[in-house]
């Protein structure tokens, strides 16, 4: 059951709030603030994040419609209350109950989400939402609508990177965003003067954003000039910014001893003139809606009601362990689908760019969003220039801001559900977008499944400026260009990462990757853009993977998940090589050059998919081989490779007749730009060979 307090007319500028609702919404939001502190002080969960002193967060709600979006933070009990009237959601969460609408009990309580009712995920990464909620704004946007997000922040909080990152796409775009900072003066024990210098309407305005300074204790005040700013914005006039300056009136959460770093006086005084609830109370009684017993009677039968909403929350179950792996990660379910197109020889950037353009024909929602993709050139290697030529609209130019592409894409997928196109120049530059991936991939795991965030982030990786694999070194990219980036991206949990070796695979992977529920890294090396299949030591091409640089017309996708086993020479395989991305190339090479040699037969397993890999392939090449080496142009540190080394020892140990070989570029921070340095930094054909020689004859 729930419980009705929102304000009845809300709509438009022109109607006043139902002023009693207002109040019953903000005085529920108290007394539940005051019922869950005591009992965590009574030690009945672990913690609680209160909203006294933001309970006028309701009225910036009520002034918005019911369709907006709506992106909070931990205070903002009052909108929650507003806008969803569910009572039972914060007790539930608070007992961590599997009927919580916001995270079924699992995340802290005070994270305010749900889909139904149009509320981000909230993250206690503070300002974390900001990206997510500036990509709603632009899916928004560029769908016409005339629905807009809200965006609420602390005044510590808008000093984080995140908030400037929304103001930065709520200005360049011109996005229907509206951003409430509210400032209470403190981010934990530091004062707001540590946050940021000069004023924030300034900043707001002199980046084109309209601006005002509200009394946040001040209800009607708040609720006229959300609605003037809720006006200004859906007349397309741009995004608005409120600072609201009001008081925190408890400790920063259940942790925190507040005496010990605020003056009495000082909290005193917080408590006699920033109590928005008082304030609004007094109001009522001065314009004669209420009279002064009202407070109390209204205060007492919320209370009563809160706690028989208590009792039987109480009863409803607790998560059970089994869940634990629930909504982790949304794999697509490959439908078999022959590719039916007539094939061509075709570049792997061919290939991309063809993928590309059928995404965006298949749906006029989607784009590709990065820096220089709407350029007549495609973005700096050329895979957006299909897109450029025959679907301009959909190759958006971004700021150079890592972190605002990946969270303008993820925003536009949470919007619908639907996977938007990040291009990263060079995955070395995806690490000011680190947060902001890591919170997508969390995104259905933190609310059980009520939300996705799907996103494909393309992105140059690995060895390689781009130039072909027949370049006499590895292709100069050095530091910032060269780094292969799977380390980073399989250690997301909720992420998949994907690698091809050859244009086939590289555009049915790319269609497959955008049906996805979850967030999916594809990463593209540079040797392999333009490169030709692989040959042996005497120049001949390696028939068995020359087919896969015919790329068929049309539409067609390949299984997340699956490897190629690619078996070169006759009868059984001696020993099995696992590798992804370019060093399948060197690997072809290393075994057609050693059959050559040696005869028989040895296999290749193409991982294609990293993450997750395909475990009954590799488990079944070690078992069929006994001898496997694991290769990788990752730097040999942590990495994807010796997780897969790892593995294979786990896993198939009574399989192996030999100790695991394991190749990595060297433990250096980068590939140095010369050449015989950089020959030095990474694997090759030659290192394989050698590798393979050692093997067989053990
Ligand atoms: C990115 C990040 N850094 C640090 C923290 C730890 N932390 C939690 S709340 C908080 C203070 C936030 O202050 P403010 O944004 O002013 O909001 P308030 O709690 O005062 O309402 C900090 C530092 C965090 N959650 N996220």
């Amino acid at each position: 059951m729930t419980v009705n307090t929102q304000a009845t007319e809300t709509a438009s500028l022109a109607t006043s709030p139902d002023v009693i609702a207002l109040y019953r919404t903000m005085v529920t939001a108290r007394v539940t603030n005051d019922l869950l502190k005591t009992r965590k002080t009574q030690g009945k969960y672990p913690f609680y994040i209160g909203c006294a002193g933001h309970e006028s967060m309701a009225a910036v709600v009520a002034a918005l419609n019911n369709d907006d979006w709506l992106a909070l933070y931990y205070r903002d009990l009052g909108a929650w209350l507003q806008r969803t009237g569910d009572l039972y959601g914060p007790l539930r969460e608070a007992y961590s109950r599997i009927t919580g609408p916001m995270c079924a009990g699992r995340n802290m309580p005070s994270h305010y989400s749900s889909r139904t009712h149009r509320i981000l995920p909230g993250m206690s990464e503070v300002g974390g939402l900001a990206s997510f909620a500036g990509g709603v704004g632009f899916a928004l946007k560029r769908q016409k609508s005339s629905e807009l997000i809200l965006f609420t922040v602390g005044d510590g909080g808008a000093a984080t990177n995140d908030f400037h990152v929304i103001v930065r796409q709520a200005s360049i775009h011109q996005l229907p965003v509206l951003i409430v900072v509210e400032d209470n003066g403190w981010a934990i024990t530091t004062p707001s003067s540590k946050q940021w210098a000069g004023s924030l309407v300034d900043m707001a305005t002199a980046s084109g954003i309209y601006a005002e300074e509200v009394d946040g204790t001040d209800v009607m005040s708040m609720y006229e000039v959300t609605s003037h700013m809720a006006e200004h914005i859906r007349s397309g006039q741009g995004p608005a910014l409120m600072h609201l300056r009001l008081g925190l009136l408890d400790p920063h959460s259940s942790s925190t001893d507040i005496k010990s770093y605020r003056s009495k006086e000082e909290i005193a005084r917080t408590a006699a003139t920033k109590d928005p609830v008082k304030n609004f109370g007094r109001w009522l009684i001065e314009h004669e809606y209420l009279q002064e017993a009202d407070i109390d009677r209204i205060r007492r039968e919320i209370r009563t009601h809160l706690e028989q909403i208590e009792q039987e929350v109480l009863k409803e179950p607790e998560p059970a362990p089994e869940r634990v792996m629930h909504h982790v990660m949304y794999v697509p379910q490959w439908r078999e689908n022959t590719p039916r197109g007539v094939k061509r020889p075709s570049t792997m950037l061919g290939a991309i760019n063809e993928a590309l353009m059928e995404l965006a024909q298949r749906d006029p929602d989607f784009f590709v969003y990065g820096q220089d993709v709407g350029s007549a050139k495609g973005g700096v290697f050329g895979a957006t220039a299909t897109l450029v030529n025959q679907a301009h609209e959909q190759a958006i130019n971004s700021p150079l801001n890592e972190h605002l592409i990946v969270g303008t894409v993820v925003g536009a997928g949470m919007h619908d559900g639907k996977a938007r196109c990040a291009e990263l120049q060079f995955v070395d530059y995806h690490q000011s977008a680190t947060q902001a991936i890591r919170l997508a991939a969390r995104v259905s795991y933190q609310s059980y499944g009520d939300w996705t965030a799907p996103m494909l982030i393309r992105t140059k990786s690995g060895s390689g400026g781009g130039g072909p694999i027949s370049s006499s070194t590895a292709g100069g990219g050095a530091y910032g260009h060269s780094n292969a980036g799977e380390q980073w991206f399989t250690s997301v949990p909720g992420m998949m990462t994907i690698c091809p070796a050859t244009p086939f695979d590289a555009k049915g992977l790319l269609l497959e990757a955008a049906r996805a529920q979850s967030p999916v890294a594809f990463l593209e090396r540079g040797r392999l853009y333009r490169s030709e299949p692989p040959k042996d030591a005497e120049g001949n091409q390696i028939a068995a993977m020359a087919e896969y640089w015919n790329v068929p017309e049309g539409y067609y996708t390949l299984p997340i998940g699956k490897a190629r086993r690619l078996k070169i020479g006759k009868g059984a395989s001696r020993a099995t090589i696992i590798a992804w991305g370019t060093m399948v190339l060197e690997a072809c090479t290393a075994v057609a050059n050693t059959i050559k040699r040696v005869g028989g037969a040895l296999e290749i397993v193409d991982l294609r998919t990293l993450m997750p890999f395909d475990e009954e392939a590799v488990r079944a090449a070690v078992k069929e081989a006994n001898r496997v080496i694991v290769v990788t142009e990752e730097a040999d540190l942590n990495s994807f490779g010796r997780h897969i080394h790892s593995w294979v020892v786990e896993h198939c140990f009574y399989d192996l007749d030999s100790t695991p070989k394991f190749i990595a570029a060297v433990p250096a921070p980068a590939a140095p730009y010369n050449g015989p340095e950089e020959s030095a930094f990474f694997p090759s054909a030659a290192t394989i060979e050698a590798q393979l020689a050692d093997l067989l004859a053990e």
